[in-house]
């Protein structure tokens, strides 16, 4: 179905056969306006930007490009096709048709995941607003602008399910996710990375390489839900993250790109030959990587969990790609459970299967997050280098679930709290390895340029040269 863009609100939802429900979003429209000028993108609303704008949700439509200023991108709601056959994949209600409303007694634990899911997009914006001035080049600052214009959209389409679905309490709610932000110590986000500072841009990289790779499990998960317009809003959005994948394992290979070429001039692997050169050395790296993981892993919450127990029964959130699986009901199976023991050993528990779907969801993240690792570590062996990157334990630097201030060092073997005090600097970023960082955050605009820390892209952006000028200033 194609978008009007003629309207105030570019929509595919037929927001004009609903005026209450199109006046209550014409009335939120302008505070998100004025949220993205304060809290979103600091400086280059001048600038004009080349930009992606979905002009449909199929294949054709999502792509359209050209020269827009951030403040005039067409914030819509667009919802992927719905198949009115669509029947509820897994949980208690396996085999029922799909719902369109929402049934009462799940509005309320409904309408918790549609805000927490919700708020984690402004946040993003929020953390990211000042990235633009230390841009390494006019192809990543366009990036970061596409990837925050998307996040703003992602906002939109949670609020358009809460003013749609859930009345009085929905637009209260739509309100609140304008008024928190992240760091704040008085509101802060909902969730921790969420609240976690991303002021240069190898954190920017790791955040889209891991970060919005939890939003990609997330989303994967609850567009099954047995809740049509939630899975219908999320498998457009499935569309959009990719980019912003993509932007995180190319920033980061870049990264390593530029590290390798600085090491073959130099004839060394030492880091800090390396750092003197300019570029990041690979430990930086691991650690800044050990760091944006570990935080990540939190978001999938507690390894034992009723709260996911009853969304995988009452049909709210499934399992991403849920049709993979043979068993989509998953009552009398039990989940082996590895957990630290008080005798400081790890002890294998037997949990409900439904109690252990979040731990189910990150063992599948943390999957996904390997395959960059390998090419990461392809890249390095091409190179000859001895160096690897890997990912750490799950269990390292928890802050959520059985392992929360569990003191292990990245192998995943728990140590004495005193050991991991003194070692901590080797395994996540110090005050230097920061400071280092930010000295080489220096914002280079002219076309083609790269900053001295990063490598070149392979391509552009669609089949445009990677001189082209993609935000004229
Ligand atoms: N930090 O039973 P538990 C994205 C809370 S990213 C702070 O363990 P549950 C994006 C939890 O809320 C995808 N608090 O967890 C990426 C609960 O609090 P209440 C975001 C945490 O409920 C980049 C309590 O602990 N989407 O889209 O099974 C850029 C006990 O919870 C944390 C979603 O998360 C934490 N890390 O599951 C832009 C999907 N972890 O309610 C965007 C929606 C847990 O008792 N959310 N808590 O006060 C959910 O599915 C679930 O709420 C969670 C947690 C997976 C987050
Ligand atoms: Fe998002
Ligand atoms: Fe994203």
């Amino acid at each position: 179905m194609a978008i009007n863009y003629s309207e105030k609100i570019p929509n595919n939802v037929n927001l004009t056969d609903d005026r209450t429900l199109q006046r209550a979003l014409e009335h939120w429209q302008p505070k998100f306006l004025q949220w993205w000028q304060t809290m979103g993108p600091s400086d280059f609303a001048g600038a004009d930007i080349y930009l992606r704008t979905a002009i449909g949700v199929d294949a054709a439509g999502w792509a359209s490009y050209g020269q827009v200023r951030m403040p005039d991108y067409r914030w819509g709601i667009f919802l992927a096709d719905g198949d009115p056959a669509r029947t509820i994949g897994f949980g208690d209600h396996m085999g029922e048709p799909a719902w369109q409303q929402v049934p009462g007694e799940l509005r309320s634990p409904l309408r918790r995941l549609i805000v927490t899911q919700g708020d984690t997009e402004p946040a993003s914006v929020e953390q990211q607003r000042l990235l633009g001035h230390s841009c390494p080049s006019l192809y990543d600052l366009r990036n970061l602008f596409q990837i925050n214009v998307e996040e703003g959209r992602h906002l939109w389409a949670m609020v358009y399910l809460l003013h749609a679905y859930f009345g009085r309490d929905g637009r209260e709610e739509a309100e609140e996710l304008l008024e928190r932000h992240s760091g704040d110590a008085d509101k802060p986000r909902i969730l921790g990375t969420f609240n976690e500072p991303v002021t240069d841009w190898l954190s920017f990289f790791m955040f889209t390489y891991f970060t919005d790779r939890d939003g990609k499990y997330q989303l994967k998960s609850l567009a099954e839900s047995a809740f049509d317009p939630l899975a219908r809003t999320m498998r457009f959005m499935l569309t959009e993250e990719a980019h912003h994948m993509f932007v995180g394992e190319t920033g980061l290979s870049r990264v390593i790109k530029r590290a390798l070429e600085v090491m073959a001039e130099l004839g060394t692997d030492d880091a800090m030959a390396v750092r003197n050169a300019g570029a990041i050395d690979l430990p930086t790296f691991q650690r800044y990587l050990n760091f944006w993981f570990s935080s990540s892993l939190d978001l999938f919450g507690s390894e034992v969990s009723s709260n996911a127990a009853s969304s995988f029964a009452t049909g709210l959130k499934g399992r991403p790609d849920e049709a993979q699986y043979d068993d989509h009901r998953c009552l009398d199976v039990a989940f082996e459970l590895a957990q630290p023991d008080p005798g400081r050993g790890i002890r294998t528990e037997s949990i409900p299967l439904r109690n252990a779907m979040n731990e189910v969801l990150r063992t599948s993240y943390v999957r996904d997050c390997e395959l960059g690792l390998k090419r990461w570590n392809r890249q390095l062996e091409r190179a000859g280098t001895g160096q690897r990157l890997a990912l750490p334990s799950p269990r390292f630097h928890r802050t959520i679930g059985v392992w929360a201030g569990v003191p292990c060092d990245p192998g995943g073997a728990i140590i004495d709290e005193s050991e991991y005090r003194r070692r901590e600097g080797e395994w996540l970023p110090t005050a230097a390895d920061r400071a280092f960082v930010k000295s080489l955050m220096q914002r280079v605009v002219a076309p083609g340029k790269m900053a001295g820390w990063i490598g070149a892209p392979e391509r552009g952006i669609n089949n445009l040269p990677i001189e082209y000028e993609y935000v004229r200033l």
